[in-house]
């Protein structure tokens, strides 16, 4: 399959500026970019869906170069819905480190910050040299403006397109970078870049757009539990990436595999006929955490979210240790453990058991286990040095019913 094609297969291609783009992207040898504003300390999942576009065209034989807005960073892209808080310089500055540090690991790819070329632009000649070539009917009528022009804009953020457009303008002429990718949110940006090139230099430039990934309601897909899905894994832990993939919608599990790894055809239409025929197996969601988890945090980290995941599973507390214990049952009900108790006075003063008479029946019932030991003793203390690390107690009530205590 040609890489045009495929791309199309995967469902990566919402719009491209010139069906010339096609035949060159099936050639190969494009230098091109896709850039990224310095708003976090890390990437996230939707950055991962258009950032690994870029690894696509590289295998293609194409040649990459990340941007990192260290200028557009500070005056915000316009969102639809309101104006962006202004972020201090110090924060971007960290921001933008962390972040370089953070493309240049995974996708190990050249790495330019527009706050190089546009820092020493001078207000006058940014009117003359570039303002002269935006009218502003054209600025008006772009998406992310139109969309703003009744809740407000101001001029800081209406002049962000003529940055991004500068960019590429710039790099077109340093670095020869034809083409510019980005999400769909990007065309308007994309094709000020383009405009700008064909009017000041009279030079031929494309734009590729990809569709936004989104959840089967429509909503932005990386979110769990209201938290965004951070590419650092001292921010979203293997553990937890391995169970925000597990847990993708059947429905959608496909689409993800197709834009999101670099399975083959072959492969993912294989894992389609599973998905269908033997769902409860979740082979497809496993070949997805796998490979996105793989590719971004390497192969050591996945073998350990799917150990501390099988673990889990079983009820096997005792494999784990404190910090996978913490991570695994992050979201059960936690309470703070101040003095040694007998057990039936412990389970009932953190709501385990609603009444001694009820303690008693689920611990004579074996229905309690305490860090991975089923407890029938009546008389059992918990201690501070029973607890895990003398600090975790791992409460389970019947089978599935999870507490976790933490001594002081
Ligand atoms: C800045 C200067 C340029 C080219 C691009 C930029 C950043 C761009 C932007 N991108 C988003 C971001 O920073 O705001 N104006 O979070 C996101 N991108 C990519 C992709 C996406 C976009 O980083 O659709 C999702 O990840 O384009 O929202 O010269």
């Amino acid at each position: 399959m040609k890489l045009y094609d495929e791309l199309v297969w995967r469902g990566l291609i919402e719009n491209i500026t010139d069906e010339k783009l096609i035949d060159k992207l099936n050639k190969g040898g494009m230098t091109f970019y896709i850039g990224t504003d310095p708003t976090g300390d890390s990437l996230h999942i939707g950055h991962y869906s258009t950032f690994s576009m870029a690894f696509r065209l590289k295998k293609a034989g194409h040649h990459p170069i990340l941007l990192v807005g260290g200028a557009t960073g500070l005056i915000g892209d316009p969102k639809p819905s309101a104006e962006r808080p202004m972020i201090t310089k110090e924060t971007l500055n960290y921001n933008y480190k962390k972040l370089r540090k953070q493309v240049e690991e995974i996708f190990g790819f050249e790495v330019v910050n527009n706050y190089d070329w546009s820092k020493d632009i001078n207000f006058i000649d940014y009117l003359r040299d570039y303002g002269k070539y935006f009218n502003l009917n054209y600025m008006l009528n772009k998406e992310t403006v139109k969309s703003r022009l009744d809740i407000g804009i101001t001029y800081t953020e209406f002049s962000y397109m003529i940055m991004q457009a500068l960019d590429f303008l710039h790099l077109y002429e340093t670095k020869n970078c034809e083409l510019q990718i980005g999400g769909s949110d990007q065309w308007g940006n994309i094709t000020s870049g383009i405009e700008l090139i064909r009017k000041k230099i009279g030079k031929e430039a494309y734009g590729l757009t990809m569709p936004l990934i989104t959840k089967a309601d429509g909503t932005k897909f990386g979110k769990s539990e209201g938290n965004a899905i951070w590419l650092d894994k001292e921010k979203t832990s293997s553990y937890e990436m391995y169970q925000f993939f597990l847990n993708a919608e059947d429905s959608k599990v496909i689409e993800y595999l197709k834009k999101l790894t670099f399975l083959s055809k072959e492969e993912i239409e294989e894992l389609e006929v599973s998905n269908n025929t033997e769902p409860h197996l979740r082979k497809a969601h496993k070949a997805l955490a796998r490979e996105v988890i793989t590719f971004l945090h390497g192969k050591e980290e996945y073998d350990n979210a799917v150990r501390i995941s099988e673990c889990l599973f079983q009820g096997d507390i005792k494999s784990l240790s404190s910090e996978e214990l913490l991570l695994g049952f992050k979201d059960v009900p936690h309470f703070e453990i101040t003095e040694e108790q007998n057990l039936v006075d412990f389970l009932v003063q953190h709501h385990i058991a609603s009444s001694k008479r009820e303690a008693r029946e689920f611990i004579h019932a074996g229905s309690i286990t305490i860090n991975g030991d089923r407890i029938q003793e009546e008389d059992y203390v918990v201690t501070k040095e029973k607890a895990k690390d003398n600090k975790i107690v791992v409460v389970r009530r019947g089978k599935k019913k999870y507490y976790l205590g933490l001594f002081q």
